[in-house]
């Protein structure tokens, strides 16, 4: 039986590539070296596409595939898919929710408590060998402080259960105010972060949510405050959160994602307040291992003419 063939956007782990390529004609889109003669020749063959969040579908991709059923992505991040083309050409697309929302909490925490007790710094502090000449500063206390979460899907409560283990109060702001969850909700993120010690964003990426974390929510958050970021670099006004930073107007910043990935903005190199993380809130063997397989699984689920696992919507 002839193999359906699937491209693939970006790189995969070679567990998933081995895997894929014993279901599927595989292509990989970031070796083809002329891309307008790989679509000529193969762009009405392929049947599916396996992408990653930061990737998507895009309207330009999208269009070489005339034949395109089904998008599985690699991730939760929706933001890079263009859903209207989807919708009207009757392509399915599916994603990676559940498997990584522990993850990416444990991530979060991680950044909050790197950023109040100075981890990185603290380690830099030790290999220069400056412990002999003289204490490290006092840092800043975590537990019990205020966290103000921006985003109150599933990844941001499983952000605040572990918040409950460190005696943090949690409010939050969303587009809507959710009936399914007690926490105090805030009807705008400058009142959230007003009402903040650690603003965590964790809200989808996309036009909705551009640069909602702009110079007023930062300033609301002031000197004491923490921003920690592990949704999108779109969400936060990159400028206004580079001069906060550079004139201490916030505490500091932990970061998972930016505006200009992965060669991000120099400025940050010089900031002493800051946590830098290469966007990997689900990046550990296990859960990119679950991940890889719920893509492929909702791969195996459309060619058999089975309801997807995961759909989008
Ligand atoms: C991954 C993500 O870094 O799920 C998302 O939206 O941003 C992350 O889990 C990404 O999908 C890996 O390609």
């Amino acid at each position: 039986m002839t193999k359906p063939v699937v491209l693939m956007t970006g790189p995969f782990s070679e567990e998933d590539v081995a895997a894929l390529e014993r279901d599927y004609e595989i292509h990989k889109l970031w070796e083809q070296k002329d891309q307008a003669a790989f679509f000529a020749q193969h762009g009405p063959r392929i049947r599916a596409i396996a992408t990653r969040a930061e990737l998507g579908a895009r309207p330009e991709l999208l269009a070489q595939l005339p034949n395109v059923e089904m998008v599985s992505s690699f991730g939760v991040g929706l933001d890079a898919i263009d859903f209207p083309t989807c919708k009207a050409r009757g392509i399915k697309v599916s994603y990676t929710p559940g498997v990584l929302t522990e993850e990416v909490a444990d991530l979060t925490i991680a950044l909050m408590l790197g950023i109040a007790r100075q981890l990185p710094q603290a380690d830099a502090f030790m290999r220069r060998g400056e412990w002999v000449k003289g204490h490290y500063p006092l840092v800043t206390r975590m537990y019990g402080k205020r966290l103000g979460i921006l985003g109150m899907g599933q990844i941001g409560q499983a952000i605040a259960k572990r918040a409950a283990s460190f005696s943090m109060p949690v409010s939050y702001h969303a587009r809507h105010q959710r009936s399914d969850v007690a926490f105090p909700y805030h009807a705008t993120a400058v009142d959230l972060a007003r009402n903040s010690d650690f603003l965590v964003v964790i809200v989808p990426g996309g036009a909705a949510t551009e640069k909602l974390v702009n110079a007023d929510v930062l300033t609301a958050l002031g000197p004491k405050g923490f921003l920690v970021n592990v949704a999108r670099g779109s969400v936060v006004d990159e400028e206004a959160l580079l001069t906060s930073l550079e004139n201490k107007a916030i505490a500091g910043a932990a970061l998972d994602v930016f505006w200009n990935e992965r060669d991000i903005n120099r400025r940050f190199f010089a900031l002493d307040n800051v946590v830098l993380h290469p966007h990997g809130g689900s990046a550990t063997v296990e859960t990119r291992g679950a991940m890889g397989k719920l893509v492929r699984d909702n791969l195996a689920a459309h060619f058999a003419g089975k309801p997807l696992l995961t759909p989008v919507g």
